[in-house]
């Protein structure tokens, strides 16, 4: 028999990238369920270093689930209120590596020295590597680099001994005792896949994770070799998608360097990539909006929309209070993208109608096949197949496109302007199809989207 799949989280999920326990459960109820988002990736849980950086959350003391973003009974209730919405919690487990930051007291009042944790590890946990001069990763091209020298300087947790994957596996099974579903194992390029498995393979058995290994051409460790654990975080799709919009010249996808669908998970972009070398993100507003509408109408992949907050400082933290947690946002009224955002101002991805029209969308093309695309000048779209046709105008004048389409005659409700409509097309946006054609009228930066489930009830 062929050797099953590793578990899959499936369906849609969402970064909520540094927003507290409190801000994602009420979420879960107003916005997460509705909009049909079946998972919802928290940052990192645990005690951290402490500082105003977002990325003090990557910086593991202890495995005290007390963080900026709140305390483990705040994180139960979080987890308690997303099931009750339908909505499953993915947490993002920091296991590669404890602190770069050489003595301190964590957020929750735990005194370190980096390679020395009270009641974790001590120096010999630690990889203390002596291939570059000061033992951090210089040369991706050497595994060994890779697997047993210092990410950015961040203590590397010896992920062979068995001592640190119980260790390890302690944490990730309390989170699980707590309700979450799976886990974003970050930086896992940095621990070898046997490792990785042999950690996973200390929780019950079916729980999904999905690896962080960033495809780099050239590179000793590549994704593939973490797909047999569970499903990896796909960088390549975004780095063809992207710099289509940018170009506005869309086209059918390749899929050249990428894992096979079921084994990845895909984003637009994600609290590293935006900060980077995403090509598209908040910033670009309508082609943000369109290039999460054609993931979500992909056929590849599990897709992950990212919601994080507006920022001119990279390094800048999400607003804390005088206590340094993070104060937290609700998106409930958010239900489109802004043209301007304020530092600190939360995007809200999640909340926008287009998002949750495109979820419903997504849920009527099921497993229907994409069919090859159709252009007319800037202006693409394509047809999962019998069930849902969605066209795109990335340039910068107004494009008429014609798909070709097995959809039977009508007007249909367009998802993107106006949101799910099975219960009717709320602002009265329609698209019609006619002769085998859906025709769309696209204003430069539009999208528009229709499905089977979606004609005028009236
Ligand atoms: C902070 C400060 C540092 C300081 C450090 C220690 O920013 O200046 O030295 O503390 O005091 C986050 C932040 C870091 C932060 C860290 C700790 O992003 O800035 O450092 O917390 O507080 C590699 C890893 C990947 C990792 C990524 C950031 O492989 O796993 O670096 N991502 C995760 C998280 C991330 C987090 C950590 C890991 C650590 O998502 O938020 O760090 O827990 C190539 C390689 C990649 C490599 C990148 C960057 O990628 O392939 O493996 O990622 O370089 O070094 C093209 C190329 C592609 C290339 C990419 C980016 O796309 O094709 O190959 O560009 O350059």
């Amino acid at each position: 028999a062929a050797a099953s799949h590793p578990p899959v989280i499936g369906g849609v999920g969402v970064e909520m990238f540094q927003r507290p326990w409190t801000s994602i459960g009420a979420e879960c109820g107003s916005t997460l369920g509705p909009a049909g988002f079946s998972w919802v990736l928290t940052s990192p849980p645990q005690e951290h270093i402490t500082g105003s950086q977002w990325w003090t959350s990557y910086q593991p003391v202890s495995y005290a689930v007390d963080s900026k973003l709140g305390t483990e009974e705040q994180f139960a209730d979080m987890v308690t209120a997303c099931k009750a919405a339908g909505v499953r919690v993915v947490a993002d487990a920091v296991i590669n590596h404890m602190t770069a930051q050489g003595a301190g007291t964590g957020f929750a009042g735990t005194a370190f020295t980096k390679y020395a944790y009270p009641g974790l590890y001590t120096p010999k946990d630690f990889h203390h590597c002596a291939l570059t001069p000061d033992g951090s990763i210089q040369d991706y091209t050497s595994r060994a680099q890779v697997q047993t020298c210092e990410l950015v300087g961040l203590a590397d947790l010896d992920t062979g001994s068995a001592h640190v994957r119980t260790t390890i596996a302690g944490y990730l099974k309390h989170l699980l005792g707590l309700g979450v579903a799976g886990f974003r194992i970050d930086a896992a390029k940095h621990m070898a896949a046997k490792d990785v498995a042999a950690i996973v393979k200390l929780l019950p058995a079916g729980t999904p994770v999905i690896s962080e290994v960033i495809r780099g051409s050239g590179e000793a460790v590549q994704p593939e070799e973490y797909t047999r654990i569970g499903q990896v975080f796909e960088f390549q799709y975004a780095r063809e998608l992207g710099p289509q919009l940018k170009a506005g010249v869309l086209m059918d996808p390749t899929r050249i360097d990428e894992v096979p669908s079921k084994d990845a998970a895909v984003f637009v972009d994600n609290h590293d990539t935006e900060r980077g070398d995403a090509s598209v993100t908040y910033r670009d507003g309508s082609l943000y909006l369109m290039a999460n509408a054609l993931m979500l109408a992909d056929d590849y992949g599990t897709p992950v929309i990212y919601s994080g907050y507006a920022f001119s400082d990279p390094d800048a933290g999400a607003p804390q209070g005088p206590d340094g947690r993070v104060i937290g946002w609700d998106c409930a009224g958010t239900t489109a993208p802004k043209a301007t955002y304020a530092d600190g101002e939360g995007v809200c991805t999640e909340a926008w109608k287009s998002i949750a029209g495109m979820i419903e969308w997504r849920t009527a093309a099921a497993s229907a096949p994409r069919e090859p695309g159709v252009s007319q000048g800037a202006a693409y779209g394509f047809e999962r197949k019998g069930k849902a046709v969605i066209a795109a105008n990335p340039g910068s004048k107004p494009e008429t496109l014609s798909v070709p389409t097995s959809l039977k005659d009508g007007a249909y409700c367009d998802v993107i302007a106006d949101g799910p409509s099975m219960k009717g097309c709320a602002g009265g946006a329609t698209v019609l199809v006619s002769d085998g054609m859906a025709r769309f009228e696209l204003d430069a930066g539009q999208t528009a989207a229709i499905h089977i489930g979606a004609e005028p009830h009236n």
